[in-house]
């Protein structure tokens, strides 16, 4: 089934938020920008502001030649994190499957949602609504089967607007856009597409894959396929988009527990080291087990509080790999871990027992050990051993 995935972003965003606590601002050329004293840019300008070729990323200076009469304000980030806040929270009341990007734009996954509201089109409207109710706000939405084709359509149909690019209709709406529309073609990319002769999507679409390759490297495998309409991103929450995994297939299938276990904590050990050096903590953990049968199953737990340890994550694990064995009692053939949900490095909790503390001297040394003489070099306790019969 098609995926129905909206973009929507706010229009003039702070401006918009200005011009809601003073309403006098409405209807008028308005700049929000830093201090024209200090070189100051444009962050953003009212759709009045625009045709006087204003745009964000402008010096002030150069606003002011262009348009004399726009009233400056001074940015205020407070208001537009707080009217940000409120923005993803009425939206998330339409999906859970929210990506916000920025303050005021998210991408939202949609694919079922909008049955009761009787079309994709219908539901944009409800949520357009529900925005301008609550803030006064107006919003864009993009409709697409993918992020890129809604990202480019809701940049299409500003301000205000709706763009539903219905199911296979992505590539007669992309083939005639200028190729800078396309997310991942900058100003040097468009300048070398330019030199190959290549300006809508749709000359990129026709060139030869291999040839984009060759020319622009991986991200030339992307652009192309964006221009093809193809894009299977998923909608994900910061924080989710990242995992880490590790999975072992056996020389042969069994159900020795131990065996299981060993190898389940090097696994852990393994995926946690690498947490460790991206400096992340991990709150949820999974584990995917594949019987003989080729049936796989993946169990998952979330940790009461994020963590790094490789004791933490292995317990948890354990825990899952034993109730999965209870149930089912048949050899298995792979056994991997997962680890995702990763956050930053700061610790949640500034007092740690001694417990914990001391896994994390454990881990520490181990990753330096690990590091300079391999990963063979060391197993704790519940280290790898062979399967004896
Ligand atoms: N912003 C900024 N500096 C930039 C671009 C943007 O400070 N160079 C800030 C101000 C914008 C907000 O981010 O209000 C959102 O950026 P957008 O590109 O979405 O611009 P707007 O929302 O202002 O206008 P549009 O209606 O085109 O989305
Ligand atoms: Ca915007």
């Amino acid at each position: 089934m098609a995926r129905c995935i909206f973009h929507i972003d706010l229009d003039a965003f702070f401006v918009s938020v200005e011009q809601v606590l003073n309403p006098k601002l409405k209807g008028k050329p308005v700049i929000v920008g830093g201090d024209p004293e200090r070189r100051g840019v444009v962050a953003s300008a009212s759709y009045e502001a625009r045709p006087f070729g204003i745009h964000a990323g402008m010096p002030l200076s150069k606003a002011r030649r262009f348009c004399p009469q726009a009233i400056l304000i001074r940015a205020n980030f407070s208001r537009y994190k707080d009217a940000s806040s409120k923005f993803m929270k009425i939206l998330g009341h339409f999906s859970p499957y929210i990506e916000p990007l920025g303050l005021d734009e998210a991408y939202l996954d949609v694919t079922g949602y909008e049955e009761p509201y009787g079309s994709p089109r219908q539901l944009a409207r409800a949520i357009k609504e529900k925005i301008y109710e609550e803030l006064e706000l107006t919003a864009s939405v993009g409709i697409g089967t993918s992020k890129v084709v809604a990202k480019i359509a809701s940049d299409l149909c500003k301000p205000d607007g709706v763009l539903e690019i219905a199911p296979g209709g992505e590539q007669a709406f992309l083939n005639p856009l200028p190729v800078a529309k396309l997310p991942g073609v900058g100003n040097k990319t468009e300048q070398s597409l330019k030199e190959m002769g290549i300006t809508t999507i749709g000359d990129l679409a026709s060139l030869p894959l291999d040839m984009v390759k060759r020319r622009f490297g991986a991200t030339g495998a992307v652009i192309h396929s964006y221009a093809r309409g193809i894009d299977d991103r998923e909608v994900e929450a910061p924080g989710e988009a990242k995992s880490i995994s590790q999975q072992l297939t056996f020389g042969r299938d069994t159900l020795n527990r131990n065996f299981l276990e060993a190898n389940l904590h090097n696994l852990c050990q393994e995926v946690c080291q690498e947490l460790r050096s991206q400096n992340k903590r991990a709150k949820c953990v999974a584990i995917r087990l594949r019987y003989a049968d080729f049936k796989t199953i993946t169990r998952q737990a979330i940790l009461k509080e994020a963590s790094d340890i490789t004791q933490v994550v292995f317990t948890t694990a354990q825990q899952l790999l034993s109730k999965a064995i209870t149930k089912q009692e048949k050899p298995i053939r792979l056994i991997g871990i997962r680890i995702s949900s990763l956050v930053g490095e700061e610790k949640q909790f500034p007092m740690f027992d001694s417990g914990t503390e001391k896994s994390e001297h454990l881990d520490k040394a181990i990753d330096r050990i690990r590091r300079k003489y391999g990963s063979s070099a060391i197993k704790t306790g519940n280290g790898i051993f062979t399967e004896s019969s």
